[in-house]
């Protein structure tokens, strides 16, 4: 499996520990802080934060991906990213956005993006193109149906070869554009038109995913909706329930965890990487 991940102005090197990718919603309705960090002060103190709590990738979402959640505006999303990647680009840390605009992708990399979040994969008209000359890393995640209607009725014959093989189709459909592989990363997608029996079965799957596709896994289950099913908490109540789930990832073998709570997962991938490797 590729052990280098191609991030813009970074090289992350995978081998060595799982990487921390820490989440600066910058919405209105974010999904757990409530808007909090919506004005650009708060969200550069939080990216600041952020990294001396270990974050290796802060992600930038200007458009809420909650279940239900309306797709904002072209400009809306502009309005929202824009300004806190300005901001924090000099801070020297790698900064990955989330977005499945072709419109803000251009954008952002223009304006010193490392990596793309596309929990759309890239299949909107423009996308590939909008990334494939850059050097940025990219996240192609795997969605049944959409953010508004994505959690009415997931349903799969096989949900860890279905998504292996979207998957597959999606980085064959970048490679084909010129893409390297040293910059891609996998995503099944938790939560993302998925019941909590398939959450699980991708949770297991995670090592297999990897070794198939022979790509690092990027995994996102910080305070979702399967930690408040299995522990029956509040998302408020799901930190405990959401380091077991990044620690079960990373026992997988996934590469990068996608996390609110940074100073929290650093601890305890820092005491699982001494107890698990000999470096
Ligand atoms: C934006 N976003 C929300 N959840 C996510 C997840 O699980 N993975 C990725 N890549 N992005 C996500």
């Amino acid at each position: 499996m590729r052990q280098y991940l191609q991030c813009g102005r970074f090289g992350f090197n995978l081998s060595q520990r799982p990487l921390v990718m820490g989440i600066l919603n910058v919405t209105p309705d974010s999904f757990s802080d409530g808007g909090r960090y919506q004005s650009l002060a708060f969200a550069f103190e939080r990216a600041e934060q952020m990294i001396r709590d270990g974050a290796d990738i802060i992600d930038i979402g200007g458009e809420s991906t909650r279940p239900g959640s309306p797709s904002v505006p072209v400009q809306e999303e502009l309005d929202r990213v824009m300004p806190v990647i300005y901001a924090l680009r000099e801070l020297g840390h790698a900064l990955s956005i989330d977005t499945c605009k072709p419109e803000v992708m251009r954008e952002a990399i223009i304006a010193g993006a490392d990596m793309i979040n596309d929990i759309n994969a890239f299949r909107a008209p423009g996308a590939i193109e909008a990334v494939a000359d850059s050097d940025c890393g990219l996240c192609i995640m795997h969605m049944q149906g959409t953010p508004q209607d994505m959690q009415a009725q997931p349903a799969y014959q096989d949900v860890v070869g279905e998504v292996s093989a979207f998957l597959r189709e999606r980085v064959e459909a970048l490679l084909a554009a010129g893409v390297m592989r040293d910059r891609v990363t996998i995503d099944p997608g938790f939560g993302f038109g998925k019941s909590v029996e398939h959450n699980v079965a991708l949770l297991r799957s995670i090592s297999q995913m990897q070794r198939d596709l022979g790509l690092p896994v990027l995994a996102g289950l910080s305070r979702k909706s399967m930690i408040g099913a299995l522990t029956g908490r509040s998302v408020e109540q799901r930190l405990a329930g959401s380091l077991g789930a990044a620690l079960a990832a990373v026992a997988q073998g996934a590469r990068i965890v996608r996390v609110h709570d940074v100073a929290e997962t650093v601890d305890a991938l820092k005491v699982w990487n001494a107890a698990s490797c000999e470096n």
